[in-house]
């Protein structure tokens, strides 16, 4: 069960946000209403919504879920791998806001880069996505401080997505989403994995939050999978946000 949640409001400078998509740039009035949106849809679930305010000197800023690795013991603040977001895991208000919920706050070093889009948590156990954001070096100090706490992670290296959870969401349960190359993955075959096809594969980022799965509007196959599941269903849509190749994960950090 989740009780808090962090996000960050998006700055006027989202259309200068990091992007493979080739979808045009995000329409930034559009893109504050759907995070409103967003943020109601996590506020019916039960969970206290802190809510922070925007940086125009990070485009990439509101997705906050890259900074920070929320445990259930610790909080890790990574190093994000992207040059342009660099900083942003040393913004003051995201580290106070952190400092007020955990006593126990751990740092990524260099040469290590993490960006925690990357880590998919599944109980106690932290599967990190090795990617083009997330290294070796950063994956191995991400599980040695995890260790300490009594809990375990592994590396699933990736090639196709950005971050590990672009492609594949843990609805719990003993449920995974997956796209693309994690359908195939060793480590995922032990769950009860929901396939998702290629023509709905943005669908794949989900959140699960307290029994509800907010879904990305847009991605009928994908929810209509979920409800069969039985969970209850929000969606929001992010179609402003996928321009810069965020989904809903991104947008807020869990815990
Ligand atoms: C970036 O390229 O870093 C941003 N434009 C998108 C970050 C998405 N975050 C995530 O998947 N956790």
């Amino acid at each position: 069960m989740f009780r808090n949640v962090i996000v960050r409001v998006p700055s006027e400078t989202i259309c200068n946000g990091i992007t493979s998509a080739d979808l045009g740039k995000p329409n930034y009035k559009l893109a504050l209403k759907q995070h409103e949106e967003y943020v109601s849809a996590l506020s019916k679930t039960g969970v206290n919504v802190t809510v922070l305010q925007p940086h125009d000197e990070y485009p990439d800023s509101c997705f906050v879920e890259d900074v920070a690795l929320c445990t259930r013991e610790c909080v890790i603040i990574t190093r994000p791998g992207a040059d342009s977001r660099r900083k942003e895991a040393e913004l003051p208000d995201m580290l106070e806001t952190l400092n007020n919920f955990y006593t126990h706050i751990e740092y990524i070093e260099e040469p290590g880069t993490v960006e925690a889009g990357d880590i998919m948590m599944v109980g106690d156990h932290f599967y990190i996505g090795e990617s083009a954001r997330t290294n070796r070096a950063g994956a191995e100090q991400v599980i040695a401080i995890l260790e300490k706490y009594g809990l375990s992670g592994s590396i699933v290296p990736l090639q196709e997505v950005l971050h590990l959870k672009t492609g594949t969401t843990y609805l719990e349960n003993n449920n995974l989403l997956v796209a693309g190359e994690f359908k195939s993955v060793p480590d995922f075959e032990k769950f009860h994995r929901i396939e998702v096809e290629d023509e709905e594969a943005y669908g794949a980022n989900c959140i699960w939050v307290n029994d509800y799965v907010i879904v990305p509007e847009g991605y009928p196959k994908v929810k209509k999978a979920i409800k069969a599941l039985g969970y209850k269903v929000l969606v929001v849509d992010t179609s402003e946000f996928r321009k810069i190749d965020g989904g809903l994960s991104c947008l807020s950090l869990r815990f």
